[in-house]
This record gives structure tokens, C-alpha cells and sequence, in this order.
């Protein structure tokens, strides 16, 4: 394989993978990148309504940790989960309807875009109440580890959960009980328009597991092999048996923190310095730079996600609304 230049670390940890797997983590990257331009558009053109967070820039992120996990594995997120969702295997038609709250998507179109939920590939749901998802995982770690079936759970949460006492709680019942979660951290500077360091005490926000005596582990989210190599070394050990891992990723999101915030808050040379970084396009030019592949076959991919995704906009545009009589399906169990 020919060198790439100054970046003999990326070479190498391309190196331990096969092509086929790097090209499906290009194609994933793009994919969650194209569905999230396309519900942007969509959102523009009213299709979309209530509240819509994008994922762009952390693609990285969730395609790198998500694919550490089996079928088997639980996913559970906060409200930013396109990514996550695709990345467990959601189809996108069925993401893409949803949002559109249309009665074909995953939630029949009860969650919309913040409660994507899959149960037949363990997606556990994106939830809107910042750091609510956390106990949900706990409670999956309890199940996890009293069934002995191998399986582990991943939670995600921005860092703006890092000061919810779910957390603590969570860290805390996870510890003394040795269970089988990994708490994702998403460190992608801001919660809405604030910048961590006007909000934590702490410089380092992994630091947060410490006092439960859970072992943390920072990686670069913008880099997805990074992301992939650290996260299955944990998913590893978490499986047999070691208790639970905290992990930080250092992000960005592209976009403000919904479709309706231009984040005047942070300067344009901020996000010009991190849009540099573009996940995607880094691992393009170095699977480029290495000889894996040809400008044309990644012209293929990409060709390839623009279908699915034109698909699965039509797809959402043409289904049925929720039934009248489903309104208060769902709302108390009888
Ligand atoms: C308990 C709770 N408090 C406040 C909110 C309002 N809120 C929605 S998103 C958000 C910011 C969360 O930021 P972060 O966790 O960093 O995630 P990011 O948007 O960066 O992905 C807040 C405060 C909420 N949904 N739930
Ligand atoms: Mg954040």
C-alpha cells in the first residue's frame, strides 16, 4: 500500500482494515450526510415540522462506535439520532418517514425526528429530555447482564448532559452493579449556544466517570478509524464482563442546534477550522492517497446514496398520514 503523506498514524490504522470495510464506512458516513441535507431541504419546504437536529459533522462518531456493536448489541441516543439510527441499521426510508411523521415510518409516525425506534435491530430510541436516555441504558445493562446473553449497551449523549443528575445516577448504579454499558460522550463543544467551558468546572469532561471509578478513554471523533479501533477494544472488554466505559469523542456539528439556530454564537472561523476536518473527506483522501481505491468507485458510492436517499424522500412524500384513530394508541398502556 502507498505511503500517505504526513499521516503515517492514519496509514496505519487504515492498514488493519480490509477495503470492504472501509468502503462501508464511507458509505454509511455519506449516507447519514446526504439523509440529513435532504431532511434540511425538506424541513424548508414544510415537509417537516417541529423540531429537527442535524448530525452533520459527526458522522464519524456514530458510524465508527456503532459498528464495534452486533445486531444484538442496544442503541439508545438522545434527540440528535438520525446518525445513530442509520448506523444501527435503520432503514432510511423508514427514518425518513418518520420524520416526515408519516404512518410508514419506525414510529408509525408518533416520534418524528427526536424518537427514531427500531426494537427488531435493539434501537432503543432517541429521546428529546436531555440525559433521560441514560437510565433507560442502565436499566438495558440490568437486563443485559442478567440474561448472560453477551449483549452490552451504548448510550450517547451530548455534552450537554453532563450535568444531569440522570448521569451521576447512572454512572453510579452501572458501577456498583458491573454492567455492560458504554456511555458515549459527544463532546461537540456546545449544548444550544453554550460553550462547555462556561458550563463545567471540569477542563476534561471525561474526568465525569472518575469518582464511580468507571475507566475513560478520549478518541477523535472526526476520525472514524480512530473512533472504530478505540471503541472495539472497549466493546471487547465490556463484553467479558469488565463493567462499564465512559468515552469521550472530540466533534463538531456542522450545522446550529436545530434548523432554526443560524449559531451566531460561535465565529465562522471556528467552524471554517473544523469543516476542515470533514470526516468524510478525510477518509476519502486517504483511502485515495493509499491506492485502495479509484476516484470512480467512490463517485459509484456516492452515486448509490444519492439514489437511496432521492428514495426515501419519495418514499416519505407518497405514504399515508397516521390513521384519525391511532391519536391515543400508545399514550397509556391497557
Ligand atoms: C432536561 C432538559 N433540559 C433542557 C432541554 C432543552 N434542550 C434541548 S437540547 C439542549 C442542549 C443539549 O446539548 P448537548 O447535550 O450538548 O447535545 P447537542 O445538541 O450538542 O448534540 C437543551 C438544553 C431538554 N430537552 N431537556
Ligand atoms: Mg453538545
Amino acid at each position: 500500500m502507498a505511503k500517505i503523506k504526513n499521516n503515517q498514524s492514519k496509514e496505519k490504522g487504515l492498514e488493519s482494515y480490509t477495503k470492504e470495510q472501509l468502503t462501508i464506512f464511507y458509505r454509511q458516513m455519506f449516507q447519514i450526510r446526504r439523509f440529513e441535507e435532504s431532511a434540511e431541504e425538506q424541513y424548508m419546504r414544510g415537509n417537516i415540522r417541529g423540531f429537527l437536529h442535524v448530525y452533520t459533522g459527526q458522522e464519524a462518531v456514530a458510524v465508527g462506535a456503532i459498528s464495534a456493536l452486533r445486531k444484538s448489541d442496544y442503541l439508545v441516543t438522545h434527540y440528535r439520532d438520525h446518525g445513530h439510527a442509520l448506523a444501527k441499521g435503520l432503514a432510511s426510508k423508514s427514518a425518513m418517514a418518520e420524520l416526515f411523521g408519516k404512518a410508514t415510518g419506525c414510529s408509525k409516525g408518533m416520534g418524528g425526528s427526536m424518537h427514531l425506534f427500531d426494537k427488531s435491530i435493539n434501537l432503543m430510541g432517541g429521546y428529546a429530555i436531555v440525559g433521560g436516555q441514560l437510565p433507560i441504558a442502565t436499566g438495558l445493562g440490568i437486563s443485559s447482564k442478567e440474561l448472560g446473553k453477551g449483549q452490552v449497551v451504548m448510550v450517547f449523549m451530548g455534552d450537554g448532559a453532563l450535568n444531569e443528575g440522570e448521569l451521576h445516577e447512572s454512572l453510579n448504579m452501572a458501577a456498583i452493579w458491573n454492567l455492560p454499558v458504554i456511555f458515549y460522550l459527544e463532546n461537540n463543544l456546545y449544548g444550544m449556544g453554550n460553550h462547555t467551558t462556561d458550563v463545567f468546572a471540569v477542563k476534561e469532561l471525561k474526568k465525569v466517570s472518575e469518582p464511580f471509578g468507571i475507566p475513560n478513554l478520549e478518541v477523535d471523533g472526526m476520525d472514524v478509524i480512530a473512533v472504530n479501533q478505540a471503541t472495539q477494544a472497549v466493546v471487547e472488554k465490556v463484553r467479558k464482563g469488565s463493567g462499564p466505559f465512559f468515552i469521550e469523542a472530540k466533534t463538531y456539528r456542522f450545522r446550529g442546534h436545530s434548523v432554526a439556530d443560524p449559531s451566531n454564537y460561535r465565529g465562522k472561523s471556528e467552524e471554517e477550522t473544523w469543516k476542515k476536518r470533514d470526516p468524510i473527506t478525510s477518509l476519502e483522501t486517504s483511502m485515495i492517497q493509499s491506492g485502495l481505491v479509484e476516484k470512480d468507485e467512490i463517485s459509484n458510492i456516492r452515486s448509490s446514496v444519492e439514489e437511496e436517499i432521492a428514495d426515501a424522500v419519495k418514499f416519505a412524500l407518497e405514504s399515508p398520514d397516521p390513521e384519525d384513530a391511532t391519536l391515543y394508541h400508545n399514550v397509556y398502556d391497557s
